[in-house]
């Protein structure tokens, strides 16, 4: 009941809604209208109630629930379902346990979690309304052995949503996003598959939105910053929610429904930070020195060694670091 009064409020976000049409439209009491009030407002929500006029929305919370994001997507598969926690774990763990259950395009949003996860199970820093921590479930119709290309396609999302935003950035391959050389947003794609079926793929995005200082670890602040910090901007994490699934849907299904990677690929490369630079690669055991030269048409990061030999790289087989530091 609570969401069908908000959603009253917020369809004449800014009017006001009278006691009477809402008991209406929605058959409750007066009483139960004015505990729901309170309850909305202990969620954050600003609520001007005037008698005789009714309810009416002063302003939202900046939360990550369904009710906040929904309005702002323009998107027919991605967050047309949101599972909205205010603490978990790991989004992307609570994605695998019910990928069976969840719709293809589902969102899972976290407001913290106590144990986010990088890739190779490093840890993922997540606190409490200061990022985005975020995972969604996919279930597209491929070869297993493509699922890796996501990742670009995920990662030129981001990158286009920041540049809508205001915010200058640069895609470190394979899963990172970079603000004035610092990381603000790392990707980890997950898959469950059969030999030739994927049975989902869970994409997680956790993006450093209004961290300080503070709230980002002694260890990782060399290398690690937020988008807060690096443009002095507080942005409302919901719209940074809404402009990636906004900006990945296209872009996904160009590449689920048509196999093509095309354009994520271009927007991969022009906003590379890596190519045309000396990288440190460093894979499984051994550390050496290579030139990148460009990104190939799947998505795969061509390098030159010493020798002259160039090679692809396949994304999840080795990490790049920039030979004197982390980018
Ligand atoms: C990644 O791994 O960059 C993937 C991060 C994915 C996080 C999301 S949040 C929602 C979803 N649920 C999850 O549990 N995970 C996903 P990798 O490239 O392995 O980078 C991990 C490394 O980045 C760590 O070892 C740290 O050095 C550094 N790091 C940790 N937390 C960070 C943060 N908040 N911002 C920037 N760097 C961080």
């Amino acid at each position: 009941m609570k969401h069908n009064i908000l959603k009253l409020l917020k369809d004449d976000f800014g009017e006001f809604v009278s006691g009477q049409k809402i008991s209406e439209e929605l058959g409750v009491s007066r009483a139960a209208i004015w505990k729901h009030m309170n309850s909305l407002k202990e969620d954050g929500y600003e609520i001007e109630s005037i008698s005789r006029k009714g309810y009416r929305i002063v302003s939202s919370p900046d939360l990550l629930n369904y009710d906040e994001i929904a309005s702002l997507l323009n998107t027919e598969l991605l967050g047309r379902e949101i599972q909205y926690y205010k603490t978990i774990d790991s989004t992307n763990n609570f994605a695998k346990t019910n990928a069976n259950f969840l719709k293809d395009g589902a969102v899972i949003i976290s407001e913290e979690q106590t144990a986010g996860r990088g890739r190779l199970g490093r840890n993922w820093v997540s606190p409490l309304y200061k990022g985005v921590w975020m995972s969604i479930i996919l279930k597209p119709d491929i070869n297993p052995i493509y699922v890796s290309k996501i990742t670009q396609v995920v990662a030129a999302a981001v990158n286009r949503a920041f540049f809508k935003l205001g915010i200058e950035n640069k895609i470190k391959w394979p899963n990172d996003i970079i603000v004035n050389s610092k990381k603000v947003c790392g990707i980890l794609t997950e898959m469950n598959a059969e030999i030739n079926h994927v049975n989902y793929v869970v994409v997680g995005i956790g993006i450093n939105v209004n961290l300080d200082n503070e709230d980002i670890p002694e260890d990782l602040k060399s290398k690690a910053s937020s988008l807060r910090i690096e443009s002095g901007k507080e942005l409302k994490r919901k719209e940074v929610v809404a402009e990636i699934l906004n900006n990945l849907e296209p872009l996904y299904k160009q590449f689920v429904e048509s196999n093509d990677l095309e354009k994520s690929i271009d927007i991969c490369r022009e906003n590379s930070i890596l190519i045309g630079r000396e990288v440190k690669i460093i894979d499984r055991n051994q550390e050496y020195l290579a030139y990148a030269c460009g990104l190939s048409d799947e998505g795969y990061l061509i390098i030159k060694d010493k020798d002259g030999n160039t090679k692809e790289l396949i994304s999840g087989e080795i990490s790049v670091r920039d030979k004197n530091g982390y980018v």
